[in-house]
């Protein structure tokens, strides 16, 4: 399996991970922006599919008209030079101090109302450069003190505006679908929607949640102590995987925005084994861009930034040539059946079964011999693992 990343693999990367200037609550900036032209040029020229942004990335916050036409025109440009796609665009509604107490709940109206309109307009954006997802983190929104937020009040309003969005968007006529993306906490000391379970909840409660789904980040979750991989197949499970955020994590810590892979590597492995090989049938689960939202590390110059463009999609690749082989291989297949872990896919009940067939079922409880089970029907699984980790480590 060919590790050189091509288009047909579908990775894109964020404009802001060449502009952010690796700089943090601790440092000024180490390096350079690179050129949004020079980024688009140099992703194509390495193999990747697509480019997503904030407003923001592209234009400055206080750009004039002209300013900030002539920047989207340069990258409509840049686009159609290299074939490069947008897939995804989003709004910046956490730099400026205008958005200090966040943007959608901010406890000042007036801001609420100026961030509604700057993504109001960052959607006729999305459209007019051919994304279809829009992606909104609520970094901003959330509180240091309970007193300071009413939560209630706080999550109608988040309601308020992603059900004035989503009729902005019907009544327009776009193809364009939401992806909320949650984080637990940083900037704010608790964000409100901290993880995808919180987002799958809220979604349900929305005018139009068909047009909602969610946009998860390997250490987003990872951030609350949570599996990633569990918590895409429950998206996957409700259709509502619209995007995802990959990167790497080390722990319970601060936002580290690690290359793909370069985190917790077990959950990668099986992230990507769920991705593309996840299917009851062994197939693709997911057919949206494979994007990377990660941060170029504080310790590096230009060439390590281009460095860490290309780690991400050879750990993607690296994981997937490994996975296939994983499932390829024999001794695999026959732990996998000795841990039963297809079992899980048969019905508990039989097709014609209801619970009256169950309760006069003797043998399901009554003649069930629970203490069989005591030093012995061991699951195997540890041999199954044991399996993974050399796949893994390329000892198979
Ligand atoms: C942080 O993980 C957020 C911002 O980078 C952006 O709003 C979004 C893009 O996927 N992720
Ligand atoms: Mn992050
Ligand atoms: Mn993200």
């Amino acid at each position: 399996m060919p590790v050189e990343p091509t288009r047909a693999d579908k990775f894109s990367f964020g404009l802001w991970t060449f502009g952010v200037r690796a700089q943090d609550q601790f440092g000024s900036a180490t390096m350079s922006v690179i050129d949004t032209t020079e980024v688009v040029h140099k992703l194509s020229d390495l193999g990747a599919y697509g480019l997503a942004l904030h407003d923001d990335d592209l234009f400055p916050f206080d750009a004039t008209e002209a300013e900030r036409r002539s920047a989207i025109d340069s990258l409509k440009k840049a686009v159609d030079a290299t074939g490069l796609v947008i897939p995804m665009v989003t709004t910046n509604l956490f730099g400026h101090p205008v958005f200090k107490d966040g943007g959608f709940t901010s406890n000042d109206r007036d801001v609420r109302r100026f961030a509604l309109r700057k993504v109001l307009r960052n959607i006729d954006l999305a459209v007019e450069l051919g994304a279809r997802t829009f992606v909104m983190w609520g970094g901003r929104e959330g509180s240091e003190y309970d007193a300071a937020k009413d939560v209630r009040g706080a999550l109608a309003r988040y309601r308020e505006a992603f059900n004035v969005l989503g009729q902005y968007v019907s009544d327009k006529g776009y193809d364009l679908r939401f992806a909320i993306e949650p984080k637990p906490n940083e900037p704010r000391g608790d964000t409100l929607l901290p993880t995808l379970g919180h987002v799958l909840a809220f979604i349900e409660t929305l005018d139009q949640p068909d047009l909602f789904g969610v946009n998860p980040e390997t250490g987003h979750e990872q951030m609350a102590g949570l599996n990633f991989t569990h918590g895409i197949a429950q998206a996957l499970d409700c259709g509502k995987l619209f995007h995802i955020d990959l990167n790497g994590q080390r722990g319970i810590k601060f936002d580290q925005d690690l290359v793909f892979g370069h985190g917790d590597l077990q959950n990668a492995f099986s992230l990507v084994d769920l991705l593309e090989f996840g299917s009851v049938t062994g197939g693709s689960t997911f057919d949206g861009t494979r994007h990377f939202d990660y941060k170029a590390s504080r310790t590096e110059d230009a060439e390590g930034v281009w460095d860490s463009v290309k780690a991400n999609m050879r750990m993607y690749l690296l994981l997937k040539e490994r996975a296939a082989a994983f499932r390829a291989d024999p001794e695999v297949q026959e732990a996998l059946a000795a841990a039963r872990v297809d079992e899980i896919n048969r019905p508990t009940l039989a097709d014609s079964e209801d619970y009256d067939d169950l309760l006069a079922d003797t043998a399901a409880y009554e003649r069930f011999d629970t203490d069989s089970y005591y030093d012995a029907k061991g699951f195997g699984f540890v041999r199954l693992q044991q399996l993974t980790m050399e796949h893994l480590m390329g000892a198979r």
